[in-house]
């Protein structure tokens, strides 16, 4: 199989044997996140499709998902750091009820190469500690990710506990479920107005992020 077929099989399979040889020898090719946002994201997609057909069972989509995060660990020292000097900070989580992590941390990576201090708090976290976190860190933005459809709607319950609670940092977010549509429709009118910027992919944030905060 061509180099780029192999690195999507060891996703689709969840298997890591030759994934970090492979993944030395695409960088000789492609810059790091063009391997992620190509074959390995082409490999999670099927995942994705075959497991919706019943044709993978959720202990082999772990798997898959194991593969990636060794790909992405790998390939993060590659990524290229920007000696910015600080630009601004993040609160990020996977919201209340989903445990979905890959993109967040992707996200995380991307903005911290870029001069961004990201607190990531992690999965399943509910509105009352991202309101404690929002006070304790004093963010400038604060970064909700969610892929299921109940987390789309779980963001506009948080934005309203985010309201209730007198916070009014903007908020960045994403995830598969979203649509911008649905993010300008339901969550930034539960935020009262406040900013809600949607970003389809982790570089789409870092833009939101940079436009956020200069
Ligand atoms: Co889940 N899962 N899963 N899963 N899983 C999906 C999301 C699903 C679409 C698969 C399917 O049916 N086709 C489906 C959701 C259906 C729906 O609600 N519409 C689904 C389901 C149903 C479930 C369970 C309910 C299954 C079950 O138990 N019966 C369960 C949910 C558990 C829970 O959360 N309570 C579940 C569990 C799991 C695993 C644990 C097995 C595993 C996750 C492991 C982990 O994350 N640690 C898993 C996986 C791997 C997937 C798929 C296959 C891949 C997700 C992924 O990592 N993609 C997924 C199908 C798919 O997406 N094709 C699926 C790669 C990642 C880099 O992309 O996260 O989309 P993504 O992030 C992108 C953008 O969305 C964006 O940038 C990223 C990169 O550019 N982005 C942001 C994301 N967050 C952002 C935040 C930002 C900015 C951009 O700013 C703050």
């Amino acid at each position: 199989l061509p180099l780029e077929e192999r690195l999507q099989r060891y996703i689709i399979e969840g298997s890591r044997d030759g994934l970090f040889a492979d993944l030395e020898a695409a960088m000789a090719k492609y810059a790091p996140l063009d391997i992620i946002n190509g074959p390995l994201m082409k490999g999670m997609d099927e995942v994705g499709r075959l497991f919706a057909a019943n044709e993978l069972i959720v202990a082999e989509v772990l798997q898959s998902a194991e593969s990636m995060k060794a790909a992405v660990t790998f390939l993060e020292p590659h990524m290229s750091a920007a000696q910015a000097a600080m630009r601004g900070k993040i609160v990020l989580a996977t919201v209340k009820g989903d445990v979905h992590d890959i993109g967040k941390n992707l996200v995380e990576i991307i903005l911290a190469n870029n001069g961004f201090q990201v607190v990531n708090l992690g999965i399943k976290v509910p509105p009352e500690q991202l309101v404690q976190a929002v006070r304790e860190h004093k963010p400038d933005i604060v970064g909700l990710s969610g892929l299921l459809v109940k987390s789309a709607h779980q963001m506009v319950a948080t934005a309203e506990d985010l309201k209730r609670a007198g916070v009014s940092v903007p908020i960045l977010v994403g995830g598969a479920a979203l649509s911008r549509n649905f993010v300008d429709r339901n969550i930034a009118p539960a935020y009262g107005g406040g900013t809600v910027a949607y970003a389809q992919d982790a570089m789409s944030g870092l833009d939101l992020a940079k436009q956020i905060v200069d």
